[in-house]
């Protein structure tokens, strides 16, 4: 297994991290355009191994071709948020960047899946899709699995239970508009609605939505990196393994949920191949509603690339 991460800031450095920590590839690629950068945090990571008992082996390089042969690319170059900059904002300066990464994914590692983190994350992974020409079950962007995460954190917070007795689902653009699926959330198998009153559900929700901002608020300069990071190592473990967990992910729809030529998040299965399968899950017709409306803002950001 070969996995080369393009970008080695935070959110690159930190997947690299926890790939080798948790010795999920033979192989681990870092690539940046910043001179040594790259370099220096391979070889740093590369000196944690004997400590984490892992055999991967890590490399860091400017040079773009030294991803061939890679299994799974994760695309994580671009400029993150700044205080006050809406993800819309880094619509252009970013979609440039992903396009030149898609050219160098497509000469060399055109059997590669590739995972997108870059915001914005789900008009970029339609950009992606459409650089590469790849098949649309190996272009994947990673955004439901934070933020339902990060629902999950909120709830177990408030209600002081174990993380591991929610299960949660977000749906959506992995923007402001993002669909935290209250009614489908379950704390030890029960809908949260049975422990917590409507309102205190809103800010749960709200919280959420703001969540990405909320670190960037206080980090004043870059975005948040490790939970993002750990949200991408779930879909790659999930690649390798295949047990049927249900992830949120951002993937080309073509009708499903009725939507149309438009990357959102939605359920998916992942296997070696990418996405298995799109998951069809019964919403609300509030839940649909909010789906609707963040699908078309998502259309909107895709109709301004
Ligand atoms: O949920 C999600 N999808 C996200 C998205 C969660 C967290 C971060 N999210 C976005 O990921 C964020 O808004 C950014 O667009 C990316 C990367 O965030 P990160 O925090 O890692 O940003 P850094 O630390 O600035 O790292 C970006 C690196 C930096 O080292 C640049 O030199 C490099 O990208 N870069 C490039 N690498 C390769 N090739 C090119 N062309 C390139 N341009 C910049």
């Amino acid at each position: 297994m070969k996995i080369s991460i393009i970008g080695a800031g935070n959110v690159g450095a930190s997947t690299a991290l926890m790939l080798c920590q948790k010795s999920l590839a033979d192989e681990v690629i870092l690539v940046d355009v910043v001179e040594g950068m790259p370099q220096g945090k391979a070889l740093d990571i590369l000196e944690t191994m004997p400590l984490y008992k892992s055999d991967t082996r890590i490399h860091g390089t400017n040079d773009f071709s030294q991803i061939k042969n890679s299994d799974i690319v994760i695309v994580t170059a671009g400029l993150p948020r700044k205080p006050g900059m809406s993800r819309d904002d880094l619509l252009k300066v970013n979609a440039d960047i992903i396009g030149k990464v898609a050219e160098s994914i497509k000469k060399s590692a055109p059997e590669s899946i590739v995972i997108i983190v870059t915001n914005p994350l789900d008009a970029m992974t339609y950009h992606m899709l459409k650089k590469t020409g790849f098949a649309k079950n190996k272009i994947i962007g990673m955004a439901g699995v934070l933020d339902s995460a990060r629902f999950r954190t909120f709830i177990a917070e408030k209600l002081k239970v174990s993380v591991t007795e929610i299960s949660a689902l977000v749906l959506g653009g992995h923007g402001d508009s993002m669909v935290p699926l209250a009614a489908h959330t379950l704390v030890n198998g029960k809908p949260l609605s049975a422990y917590i009153p409507d309102e205190e559900i809103a800010q749960l929700v709200a919280r959420t939505r703001n969540g990405g901002a909320e670190i960037v608020n206080l980090l004043k300069t870059g975005s948040a990196f490790y939970a993002p990071a750990a949200s991408v190592v779930e879909m790659v473990e999930e690649m390798l393994k295949s047990t049927g967990k249900i992830l949120a992910c951002s993937v080309l729809l073509e009708g499903e949920y009725n939507y149309k030529d438009v990357c959102v998040g939605v359920p998916v299965k992942l296997h070696k191949n990418g996405v298995k399968s799109i998951e069809k899950l019964v919403l609300t017709a509030e839940e649909k509603a909010l789906l609707d409306k963040s699908a078309k803002e998502v259309a909107e950001q895709i109709a301004k690339l």
